[in-house]
């Protein structure tokens, strides 16, 4: 096997978006006998990995290793695993780093959350100014941005369909309804705002693309890639399949270095455990809520509510409000499985432990 300088190594995982927090990680777990590698694609069943010295394809195995005991033990896109190679093209997941920061969602009608990803720097959420067009929508997704410790940028695509005095009043309302969030306005037809989407994006960071179907995620992707690697709607139509027959949840590596996920098919935005997210969303309704009469005030019907009467001096954006009180019912709906969850927790620190023996009774 060749020396690899380890100056040269460094820089190079780093550019897949590895960082000291995941390196401190495996040591303190133990794992630096094992390589690290990236997960760039989630199939059913199985994964595409990278590192240094390429890709896998990667599956867990090791029942004891892996005895996942919910969906969010599980691989996802992004997450920091450490591996054994099996042979070129293949190789053994034997766990997940801790995660830097995480995109979760709410299965409809079902209590368990899905992992959209992992170790993201920033959110791009994007609508596009047709049909999709919905200022709730924005704000849905920054909960879930927010409540994963993730910056959120709006982008709004397909500003060739619409004029300039739409897209002026829509500016309007952005800035007046988000005046914290950055956006960007996009069209994948006139390159429009291609540019500013670029200089967003810096080498080693990971960026998501966060939206319903159809507005334009892997068109703006493919943008940047500066070729069409991506199949977006049209052509996967002509084709005669499924929309999303044929895509994954994947991440994709720019020539400037930043690094990309592609989603497909986000029908609709759940919550997750998103009460820190939401407080910190609506400041102006928590700043408010602290001069309520009562502390435990639900701004619904109490007596001496600072945000009602916000609401009635026209103080207090109605839509904000409504939108704010939805949000609040569905997280709370959520908060009641807490307990649950903490005896996930103490079973997942047990599996831990057992997967650790079991490592040393192999000899790593
Ligand atoms: N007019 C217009 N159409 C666009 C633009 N960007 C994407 N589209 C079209 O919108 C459709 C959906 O795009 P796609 O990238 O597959 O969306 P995704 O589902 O979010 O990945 C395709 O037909 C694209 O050609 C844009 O900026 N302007
Ligand atoms: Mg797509
Ligand atoms: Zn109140």
């Amino acid at each position: 096997m060749n020396e690899i300088n380890p100056e040269i190594t460094k820089t190079k995982i780093e550019d897949l978006g590895y960082s000291d927090f995941f390196e401190s990680n495996r040591k303190k777990l133990k794992l630096h006998s094992f390589p690290v590698a990236r997960i760039v694609v989630e199939y059913r069943g199985a994964y595409k990995v990278k590192n240094m010295s390429g890709e896998y394809l990667a599956k867990i195995t090791g029942k004891q290793m892996f005895n996942a005991l919910s969906r969010e033990d599980y691989p996802a896109v992004g997450d920091w695993v450490v591996i054994s190679e099996a042979d070129r093209e293949r190789a053994v997941i034997h766990g997940v780093l801790p995660r830097r920061t995480i995109i979760k969602r709410k299965y409809s009608g079902r209590n368990e959350t899905q992992i959209i990803a992992t170790n993201i720097d920033v959110a791009f959420i994007i609508e596009s100014v047709d049909r999709d067009y919905n200022l709730n929508r924005f704000e849905r997704y920054f909960a879930i941005a927010n409540a994963g410790g993730i910056k959120p940028v709006i982008i709004l695509n397909k500003i060739d369909l619409i004029s300039k005095e739409e897209l002026d009043s829509k500016l309007t309302q952005i800035k007046e309804r988000f005046n914290k969030v950055d956006f960007i306005f996009t069209s994948t037809i006139t390159d429009e705002g291609l540019e500013k989407l670029r200089t967003y994006i810096t080498k080693g960071k990971t960026y998501c693309f966060l939206g319903s179907s159809g507005v334009g995620k892997s068109s703006l992707i493919n943008k940047l890639l500066g070729q069409n690697i991506i199949k977006t709607e049209d052509v996967s139509l002509r084709t005669g399949r499924g929309k999303h027959a044929t895509t994954n949840r994947e991440m994709y590596f720019l020539e400037n270095g930043g690094i990309v996920i592609d989603n497909p098919g986000m029908r609709e935005v759940g919550m997750t455990d998103t009460s820190v997210g939401i407080d910190s969303l609506f400041d102006e309704i928590t700043i408010l809520a602290k001069k309520c009469r009562y502390a435990d005030c639900t701004h619904i019907h109490e007596p001496g509510c600072e945000v009602l009467s916000a609401l009635e001096s026209g103080n207090l954006d109605a839509g904000k409000y409504s939108n704010y009180i939805s949000l609040k019912k569905e997280a709370e709906y959520y908060e009641m499985t807490k307990q649950e969850k903490r005896e996930k927790d103490r079973k997942f620190g047990k599996f831990i432990k057992n997967a650790k023996e079991e490592l040393k009774r192999h000899g790593y």
